[in-house]
């Protein structure tokens, strides 16, 4: 170890995120001058398998204050932490997930050790003078990744006003990620434009999608391809669908109730559903089609369109390596979303990402429905190779922020930069 790289410092604030909650930002220097510095997401739509984010409960802010998982980082994570390595990331993490002492991250809290874990990583970056990316992943993070990005909001983030809970955009179709972002900025327009001559422009969602007044699930699919075609672009080959279906948030024991369509259906109703839409509508992309408890169903849905349709498990999979290994031994999804606070460190969060790629799944590295300024994903994303991120909308800057990192990254990479592209879609393995 350089004596630059050591922590000598660490020191955690409250700050407060983009549904004006508690969050936590940690800043760790080092003792050569270097300084790093993260916030942690929140989401709104969670796996029980995901790890826990410590909230105080009682009565401020709803029970959702942070003063606990502050106190673990400035108190006992800071002692045990201070003369580690901050480039000796695995080091560090494991060090965190043993004094945390429970899987779930309870006691100290993922957002605690995510902070700290995030933030090291960027003072060593900084220690070195080099991007995060290119600290994380050298010379070979040159990917861009495929964005996915959310036009309508839904579900958890919509206040269930419909039941599926992202209506996203991917740009098969695109030469480079910025040309993504301009394909996706006029189909984000027409939609508002759409909205607005049916009376229905109500504002927006929690990511920044406009907000979902539609009389069934299907008219926001018939409103997204209408969007794409008003923006001048072919649905299906410049600018296909993708869904986070989210189906945790509403069905359990196989049992699914769609409330805006007031009906009931069992796992097999669902995916019929699903692979109808999938046949009429230029689908490519598939997230949580069933409830993180239906690991079977998940598999038949995979059966049945994953050869054609990348299907990502988010709260199925929870960026869990051995969830992810389960899940391909039961050919069920053949990507995974890659969220750093479902595990509470970047070493689990980048296990999982290498533990899918050797069994051949894609990966999505993901924002938090609850976000901040932050934009570490982005660089995760890229340094990580993992070829696909998603953000949520294409307003507010919370999301903002982290699309145009991404394209200062595409302009410093310049001629070494290659776009993901449409090949990056997880397919099942042959
Ligand atoms: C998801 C995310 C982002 P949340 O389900 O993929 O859209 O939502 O952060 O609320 O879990
Ligand atoms: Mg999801």
């Amino acid at each position: 170890m350089s004596n630059e790289t050591r922590i000598c410092s660490i020191h955690a604030r409250r700050v407060w995120d983009s549904r004006g909650r508690p969050t936590l930002e940690a800043e760790v220097a080092l003792s050569g001058g270097a300084v790093g510095r993260a916030m942690v997401p929140a989401g709104a739509s969670k796996g029980a398998r995901e790890a826990l984010e410590l909230r105080d409960g009682g009565a401020s802010f709803g029970g959702l204050d942070v003063r606990r998982a502050v106190a673990n980082v400035n108190g006992e994570i800071a002692r045990a932490a201070i003369g580690l390595a901050a480039d000796e990331q695995v080091a560090l993490d494991e060090l965190l997930i043993a004094l945390d002492g429970t899987s779930k991250r309870e006691r100290l809290g993922a957002n605690a050790l995510l902070a700290v874990s995030m933030a090291a990583a960027h003072a060593a970056a900084a220690a070195q003078g080099i991007p995060l990316y290119r600290y994380l992943g050298g010379d070979g993070a040159t990917l861009l990744p495929m964005p996915q990005i959310q036009i309508f909001g839904g579900g958890a983030h919509a206040g269930r006003r419909v039941d599926i809970q992202d209506f996203m955009v991917v740009c098969p179709g695109a030469g480079n990620f910025a040309q993504a972002l301009e394909w996706t900025a006029e189909v984000y327009r027409h939609a508002g434009e759409l909205m607005a001559e049916r009376g229905a422009r109500l504002g927006v969602a929690d990511e920044g999608g406009w907000w979902p007044a539609f009389d069934t699930n299907e008219d926001a699919l018939d409103a997204l391809v209408a969007a794409i075609e008003r923006a001048g672009l072919v649905p299906g080959e410049q600018v296909a669908i993708a869904l986070d279906v989210a189906a945790s948030e509403f069905g359990h024991g196989g049992r699914y109730t769609l409330g805006l369509e007031r009906r009931q259906l069992d796992s097999d109703g669902l995916i019929e559903l699903l692979l109808r839409w999938c046949e009429k509508f230029p689908i490519a992309s598939i997230e949580d089609p069933l409830a993180e408890d239906d690991g079977a169903a998940f598999a038949r849905f995979t059966a049945a369109v994953g050869h054609r349709v990348q299907v990502v498990g988010d709260d199925f999979l929870v960026s869990s390596a051995e969830l992810v290994a389960a899940a391909a031994a039961a050919g069920a999804a053949n990507t995974v979303l890659l969220k750093p606070n479902q595990r509470g460190t970047l070493t689990e969060t980048l296990r999982c990402w290498e533990a899918a790629r050797a069994l051949g799944f894609a990966g999505i590295v993901s924002a938090r429905s609850g976000e901040t300024e932050d934009d570490t994903i982005v660089h995760l994303a890229i340094g990580w190779q993992v070829g696909q991120l998603k953000v949520g909308s294409f307003a507010r800057s919370e999301r903002m922020a982290k699309w145009n990192e991404a394209l200062r990254i595409e302009e410093r990479l310049g001629e070494r930069g290659r776009f993901a592209g449409a090949g990056v879609f997880g397919r099942n393995a042959t």
